[in-house]
């Protein structure tokens, strides 16, 4: 008989960081209302999560791996949303994000959901958020 091992969506008793881009904050707010209620509905208490606001995706990486270090959260969630402009800035902001945040987790040990949006345009970005 083979035996599986897989997560459920149980949040009690589970701590959390929120870490959130203020950059496109008209995405990223709606990204931490989603992130807010979804850890609400799966049973996480209000005082068991710590939003931290930072300026840009760019930062997202350090201060993740600053909250990690302190060993007080279960898991941490990282919001941005990296839209694309007319400069190669966009691929520099979204790959530094993304490889960050990975390496943030391998090194931590902490997991690190990667509620990073990078898209071509505003619109995508207002629908996926
Ligand atoms: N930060 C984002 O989160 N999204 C973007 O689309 C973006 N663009 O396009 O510039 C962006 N830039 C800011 C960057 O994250 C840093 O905050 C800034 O460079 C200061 O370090």
């Amino acid at each position: 008989m083979s035996q599986v091992k897989e997560g459920n969506l149980d949040a009690r008793g589970l701590k959390f960081a929120i870490v959130v881009a203020r950059f496109n904050s008209f995405i990223t707010d709606r990204l931490l209302a989603g992130a807010l209620d979804a850890l609400k509905r799966s049973g996480a208490a209000k005082d068991a999560i710590e939003v931290v606001k930072v300026p840009g995706s760019w930062e997202l990486p350090l201060a993740v791996k600053i909250l990690a270090a302190t060993n007080r959260y279960s898991a941490i969630i990282a919001l941005g949303a990296v839209i694309r402009g007319e400069t190669p800035h966009f691929d520099h902001v979204a790959n530094q994000a993304s490889s960050g945040l990975a390496a943030v987790a391998r090194e931590s040990g902490v997991p690190v959901a990667f509620g990073v949006l990078t898209t071509n345009t505003v619109e995508q970005a207002v629908d996926r958020a």
